[in-house]
């Protein structure tokens, strides 16, 4: 019954394999596995969103494509200190909105004079996606790009193939220009044109064109096909959330139905492919930069948490801090991410387990005991668990439960769901010197984990 629900699943991956081929996924043994880019993409852990456009100068969340280009006008623009804030905070990645719906272009594109080179910035020789993936290398961050499909401006939006060119110029100027991108990031909006004309993408030849200019960089959509959305926007990935999916249930991004948020969020053990989920959310309450919202920026609290129910939960978080008008962050947004950093760098300074041997006892039925002697009792609050996921994500359920040095009083300290790259247990302090999880179900035989302990 498993096995044949698993076939079903690799048959369904392989005929709507969007490039006629099962290349965006790998699979060792019979568990899918992540390609060396997903598992990059996974190991940066954290990535910074900047939203920024006319929206951040008409104070709007969606821009209507009729704003004058003169409109974008940021007075100190400077994306080295967006870059050099993002890497102070522990972000490895950044990813900026090069157009978003309104279809204004952050560099001077051939395909509309709805862009930069149209607005008195610069005296129209501005290019903020050039100066935004300098920044990101000078700061040793990996940089991505956001292309709306949606497009409110661009005149033949809603004729499907004229438009589809058009689209697909844009990425090719953006993916053969501007150096090696780590993430290119699609959203599956998609409204009306003029005249109520409904625009067909066709996301098979925008695939086809990341793999062939940008072959190292991930894709981001709901459907993939490398990385997936987690389902809400509130930067909170699934429990359980499984990296492998089924990629028939969300066919193109975008896509709605009945089990379609359920299965971004959860993912699906028995699924043919890998695709980890990625959880984005905003520092505050809009994407775009909004001066009534100063005060709603989210607490260090906030972000702490968030860390801990996105990566925590075998995601990765793309946390979005959008700059203002003037084209820097805003000194409050950077001293949250500061603070963030602060707590987890106080969190995390030591691995009481660092370097210990953990005893892996294989049992009947997929389950197996991981135990970890810390050679002193000591208070524990947070435990990090990991599996290999260069071979898999496999356990399915788990019990953590930590005891004195000679083992005879074992206390329940956490239960969980799925491991995969990360999972973060956090309790109340206990003193203990030995840490157990106790594997109860796997999708296969589990791996040796590995267990972090902090105080
Ligand atoms: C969505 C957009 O509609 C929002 O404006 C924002 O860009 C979010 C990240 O993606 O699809």
């Amino acid at each position: 019954m498993h096995r044949r629900t698993f076939l079903a699943g690799t048959a369904a991956a392989l005929a709507g394999s969007w490039l006629g081929r099962a290349a965006p996924f790998a699979r060792q043994g019979s568990r899918p596995v992540p390609t060396p880019a997903q598992l990059a993409w996974q190991r940066d852990e954290l990535a910074l969103f900047c939203h920024f456009g006319v929206n951040t100068f008409t104070d709007r969340e969606w821009g209507d494509g009729t704003e004058s280009p003169s409109l974008f006008n940021p007075t100190d623009f400077d994306a080295r200190q967006w870059a050099r804030a993002a890497r102070v905070a522990g972000f490895k990645a950044m990813v900026l909105t090069a157009k978003h719906h309104d279809g204004f272009c952050l560099w001077p594109t051939r395909t509309t004079t709805h862009s930069v080179a149209r607005s008195p910035w610069r005296a129209g020789l501005a290019d903020v996606v050039h100066d935004f993936v300098n920044g990101c290398r000078a700061e040793g961050l990996r940089p991505g790009l956001y292309l709306s499909p949606w497009d409110r401006n661009h005149p033949t939006y809603g004729d499907s193939r004229r438009y589809n060119d058009v689209y697909i110029e844009q990425l090719t100027e953006l993916l053969a220009n501007y150096g090696p991108l780590a993430e290119v990031w699609f959203d599956g909006a998609n409204g009306e044109g003029p005249n109520g004309r409904r625009q067909v993408y066709d996301w098979p030849r925008v695939w086809a064109t990341v793999r062939q200019l940008q072959p190292d960089a991930v894709i981001f959509s709901d459907a993939g096909p490398d990385v997936r959305w987690c389902g809400n926007e509130r930067g909170i990935a699934g429990d359980p959330n499984w990296s492998t999916v089924n990629p028939s249930v969300v066919p193109f991004p975008g896509a709605t139905g009945p089990g379609i948020i359920d299965a971004l969020q959860h993912g699906d053990p028995t699924g043919a492919v890998w695709r980890p989920a990625e959880a984005d959310t905003s520092i505050r309450p809009g994407w775009f930069y909004h001066e009534a919202e100063d005060d709603r920026v989210k607490s260090v609290d906030e972000l702490v948490d968030l860390y801990f129910q996105s990566v925590g939960r075998n995601s990765k978080l793309l946390l979005n801090v959008p700059p203002t008008k003037t084209g820097q962050l805003h000194d409050t947004d950077v001293e949250r991410l500061g603070g963030m950093r602060a707590r987890l760098t106080t969190m995390f300074e030591e691995d009481l387990a660092a370097g210990l041997a953990v005893a892996w006892t294989p049992g009947l039925d997929n389950t197996a005991v991981a135990e970890v002697d810390l050679g002193r009792v000591a208070p524990v609050s947070i435990v990090r668990l990991a599996e290999d996921i260069t071979r898999g994500q496999m356990v399915a359920h788990y019990r953590l439960e930590g005891a004195g040095p000679d083992g005879a009083d074992w206390r329940h300290l956490a239960q969980g769901t799925t491991i995969g790259y990360a999972k973060l247990d956090r309790f109340e302090p206990v003193e203990v010197q030995r840490l157990r999880v106790t594997i109860t179900g796997a999708v296969a035989p589990p791996l040796p984990l590995t267990i972090a302990a902090y105080a």
